[in-house]
């Protein structure tokens, strides 16, 4: 049966680090291919909607089977499960029930096989550290780390529920065009939907206060973080009337 190994959690957890810099690197100058960034539609892709759902299933289905598949049971502390349960419960949103909403365009199959590989990664370490190797006191529901990370998640969580919702509604079904964001916190970043998608991996962080969380915290930012700035700046480039206070991805900052 699997154990807790200390210096594979750091080890994936490093390494989750370094992918996150060498995005970082990758993208700062020139956007992921993929949506309003795609240049070249001659490359194979494959209907968003399969795509979003094969890419994102393992970041639930990995950690999900670990918890269930545990033995024995893990039945103390609380803590670990209901984090893990946490974590399988926005990736449940994005992989049974986004996918089947997206009025997106194709998604390149390339980018899809790295994205899944990704998620099995990630899904991995997530669901191996908390299932298997953190610890928690017996009053951590109540201690302020989890407290105030827990609130953070649910919030970031509904700005990007809500954002991906608003997002969808600009297109009639069979639609590609883009228009102007409009409503929520669109109102004040062009990135909402990433706004959220952020302050939750960060508030999962502080509430898991972990390592590996902090890590794809770090990885969410440097993943994300940069498409908004290109979003913003194809948005100013593509429309005149584009609101001038708009800021990219944190309201009234940058
Ligand atoms: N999937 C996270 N890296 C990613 C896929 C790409 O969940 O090689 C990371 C995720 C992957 C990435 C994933 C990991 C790293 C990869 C990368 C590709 C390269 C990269 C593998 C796994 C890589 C290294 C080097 C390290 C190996 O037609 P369309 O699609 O543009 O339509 C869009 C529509 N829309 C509009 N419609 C009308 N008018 C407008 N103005 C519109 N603007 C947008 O809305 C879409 O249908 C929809 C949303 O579009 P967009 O572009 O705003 O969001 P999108 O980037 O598609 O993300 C969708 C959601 C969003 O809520 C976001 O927060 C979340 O997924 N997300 C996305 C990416 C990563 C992530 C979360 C995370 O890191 N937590």
């Amino acid at each position: 049966s699997m154990q807790c190994l200390p210096s594979l959690v750091l080890a994936l957890s490093s390494l989750l680090g370094a992918l996150a810099l060498l995005q970082l690197s990758l993208y700062l100058r020139v956007p992921s291919r993929y949506g309003k960034h795609e240049e070249r539609l001659c490359r194979a892709r494959l209907p968003a909607r399969c795509a979003w759902f094969l890419q994102e299933l393992p970041s639930f289905l990995v950690p999900a089977l670990l918890l269930a598949l545990r033995s024995p049971p893990r039945l103390e502390p609380l803590g670990c499960r209901l984090l893990c349960c946490l974590f399988c419960w926005h990736y449940f949103y994005r992989t049974f029930i986004y996918p089947f909403f997206t009025r997106g365009r194709p998604f390149p199959v390339q980018l899809l096989f790295f994205g899944t590989l990704f998620c099995i990664y990630n899904g991995f370490l997530q669901g191996y550290y908390l299932i298997y190797c953190a610890e928690y006191p017996n009053n951590w529901c109540t201690d302020i780390r989890f407290t105030s990370g827990l609130l953070l998640f649910l919030l970031g969580m509904g700005i990007n529920i809500h954002s991906d919702l608003l997002l969808r509604q600009l297109r009639k079904p069979g639609e590609v065009t883009y228009k102007i964001p409009q409503g929520g916190l669109f109102t004040y970043v062009s990135g909402a939907n990433y706004f959220g998608e952020i302050v939750e991996w960060f508030g999962f962080a502080i509430a898991t206060w972990s390592l590996p969380a902090f890590a794809f915290a770090f990885f969410t930012l440097c993943c994300i973080g940069p498409r908004a700035y290109h979003h913003h700046r194809y948005y100013l480039k593509t429309f005149t009337d584009y609101p001038k206070s708009r800021k990219a991805l944190i309201p009234f900052v940058f």
